[in-house]
């Protein structure tokens, strides 16, 4: 029974139970270290299997590449935009890279034409720009980031993946600067520690390692739990049935408690599935569909405030006294595709793109200008796909490009009407915590004290080119269905998950359950009462609060699932959830100010206030959805394809590793039926 246009208000007295989601010769791509930065020769799947478009093919040898700080490389062109070389030394920035000098690396291409692959998990020097001396990564195949795996739907694959890492340590040094509201600069902008201690905790971390593939459907065995690690010299094999639309997968470590370094030390690729559906698309292919996967770091100075290379992983803190409750990693520098500021040559021609944050925390609000005027290049992007498939037709997208962390979006740029001219893609949002964000949408590109290199990277149109025939096509994905309330299954299970920050402890994220309020002690700890769209009042009370508290979440092979996320905190969450492809049903902004940090719990109901935004690219197939500030997002989706144990989690890394993330187990039907039979109560 519904009573309102939002199922979530309407259908949860409808179902048994809700909330606790009860009722409800092989061929072998071997990537040895004996090449470093190559294909192993012997091992390169026949066929032209695995090429390198950019012409490079990886790391460097390592550190006997002299360090060169004062080589200036070439300068910014045009007149545009102010960069990073303009901001004043005064204002505590130093250590400055000139942007584009290094051109854009593109991954090399795994193409598997047999059964099996195997992949090393291995330790290179790396030069991640021009001007800076080469740094210790972990990496796929030795490259950062690692081989583009791709696939046709339905295609089989094992892949073996050889951790053969040669550090003892993570080669990551972690820090956490007290940073009061306003600092300026926040150290988040500044390379070097800050003064900070490193972290001793960090400095200890082992490889000790577990592939996820992003996105994928897949047994649960095969999915990379977390806390299922490999040592050097151990083995994760898994296979995957590829069994899903065409989409833009990535793969990337999910260790237990330690992704926030292991990631950052490297630990990243793409991984897309290909289909006749979009093959029949006729997308720009080859050197003009290039995958774009960006990432921001910062990196050590030396005592005459020289840049080292060695990663740096500085959080801050704006509270004074113990508990420090630090903010996610945001650093100065963006690298796409494992070079910080690069610049790519394209043709004056259609492009596709595809675009992955892998950061831990920043989200880009991203907007391509013209460098010599400095405004938005307009009518130029088209979103085809987002996370996990093609959208049903392509959206212009002229306002900014909104991807946090995880999140995917495929996309198809026109340069036909920018040849001889420089572009360049930029961050227009300005997020240095604890202040919120600003949107520097009116002047992109234009560096600020709280976003000193807004620059992601910049594209040289050649003048002249071969005429480009290609128009997008109006229908893109013809299977596409959109999920409305109205046409979900009134069985499905529904979940309901609150996420809160503050409140002196770290991230956390409860899973709730309805109860009637009289049932329970208004306020306590761990009771939230919310008043939706509809009016009505509703109580929830939480049934875990930690990583490792009892499974509440049992779904069901085949079943629909619809998912609450209540965000109670100053904060934004990408929640991501294994298995499951889901579409948003809505997002809402709430009146979160009944919600006392101190006790956990609301003192007055959380309000409905107004309808939020759903952008028509978010409209598509989600495997990460960004609940806001003050959110109430839904989403509904099945699992399909695989079973057994899984997670969610927030995909801020920070986030997940101190206990945003919680198994969900999904049984077939007839073993959902007899868990709830020998369940034992009362
Ligand atoms: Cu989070």
């Amino acid at each position: 029974m519904r009573t309102s246009r939002r199922g979530f208000w309407g259908v949860a007295a409808g179902l048994a139970a809700v909330a606790a989601g009860v009722g409800g010769g092989k061929l072998v791509a071997a990537i040895r270290r004996a090449t470093p930065g190559t294909l192993g020769s012997g091992d390169v799947p026949r066929g032209g299997a695995a090429h390198d478009p950019s012409g490079h093919m990886g790391d460097l040898p390592g550190a006997d590449h002299a360090y060169d700080p004062l080589h200036p490389g070439s300068s910014p062109a045009g007149h545009g935009p102010a960069t990073a070389a303009d901001i004043p030394q005064g204002r505590g920035i130093t250590a400055t890279l000139t942007p584009f000098v290094d051109a854009l690396r593109v991954p090399p291409v795994i193409r598997p034409q047999g059964p099996r692959l195997t992949i090393e998990l291995r330790s290179v020097n790396r030069r991640l720009h021009a001007q800076l001396p080469p740094t210790r990564l972990w990496t796929y195949g030795g490259h950062f980031p690692g081989p583009t795996i791709e696939v046709r739907r339905g295609q089989r694959l094992e892949v073996a993946w050889r951790n053969v890492i040669d550090d003892k340590r993570v080669p990551v040094t972690a820090v956490e600067v007290y940073a009061p509201v306003g600092a300026e600069p926040n150290p988040y902008v500044v390379p070097g520690r800050s003064g900070g201690t490193p972290r001793a905790d960090v400095a200890a971390i082992p490889p000790w390692l577990v592939v996820h593939l992003h996105g994928a459907v897949t047994g649960a065995g095969q999915d990379g739990w977390s806390e299922n690690g490999q040592f050097p010299g151990e083995t994760q094999i898994v296979e995957y049935l590829n069994h899903q639309p065409a989409s833009t997968l990535w793969y990337h470590d999910h260790s237990m408690h330690v992704s926030t370094w292991t990631l950052f030390a490297g630990l990243i690729g793409m991984y897309l599935i290909r289909d006749d559906e979009e093959d029949r698309l006729g997308l720009p292919h080859g050197d003009r569909e290039i995958p774009l996967v960006i990432t921001d770091r910062n990196f050590e100075v030396d005592a005459d405030g020289r840049l080292t290379g060695r990663l740096l992983h500085k959080v801050t803190y704006a509270d004074a006294a113990p508990p420090h409750i630090t903010a996610g990693f945001r650093g100065p520098y963006t690298l796409v595709n494992g070079t910080i500021w690069p610049h790519l040559d394209v043709a004056p021609a259609w492009y596709r793109f595809r675009m992955l944050n892998a950061c831990n925390t920043r989200t880009y609000h991203m907007m391509i200008i013209d460098e010599k005027t400095g405004r938005p290049v307009k009518g130029a992007v088209r979103q085809i796909g987002t996370d996990a498939g093609l959208l049903p037709a392509p959206v212009t997208v002229d306002s900014p490009l909104i991807l946090s962390p995880g999140e995917r979006a495929d996309i198809l740029v026109d340069f036909s009407g920018s040849g001889g001219r420089r572009l360049r893609l930029v961050n227009v949002l300005d997020d240095n915590p604890p202040a919120p964000p600003i949107s520097r949408e009116s002047a992109p590109g234009v560096p600020t004290a709280g976003l000193p290199y807004p620059q992601i990277m910049q594209f040289r149109v050649a003048a002249k080119g071969k005429a480009d025939p290609f128009t997008p096509p109006p229908v893109l994905s013809a299977s596409f269905t959109r999920l409305t309330y109205g046409a979900l299954p009134t069985d499905r299970y529904h979940r309901i998950v609150a996420t809160k920050v503050l409140g002196g402890r770290h991230a956390e994220m409860w899973e709730m359950e309805e109860v009637d309020a009289a049932s329970v002690k208004i306020p306590s700890d761990g009771v939230v009462q919310l008043r939706g769209p509809d009016g009505r009042l509703r109580t929830f009370k939480r049934i875990s609060r930690n990583p490792d508290d009892t499974v509440n979440f049992y779904g069901e092979l085949g079943k629909c699932e619809q998912w609450t996320f209540i965000n109670a905190a100053t904060a934004l969450h990408p929640m991501h959830i294994h298995l499951m492809r889901f579409q948003i049903l809505s997002r809402d902004i709430y009146d979160v100010s009944g919600f006392d940090m101190k006790l956990c719990g609301t003192t007055r109901p959380l309000e409905f206030k107004e309808t939020g935004v759903v952008e028509e690219g978010e409209k598509g197939w989600k495997d990460v959805v960004r609940l806001g500030d003050a959110e109430v997002v839904e989403i509904a989706g099945t699992f399909v394809g695989g079973t057994g144990r899984y997670a969610y989690h927030c995909h801020l890394l920070e986030h997940q590793d101190v206990g945003m993330m919680r198994p969900i187990i999904v049984f077939p039907p007839g073993i959902a039926a007899l868990r709830l039979a020998h369940q034992h109560t009362g």
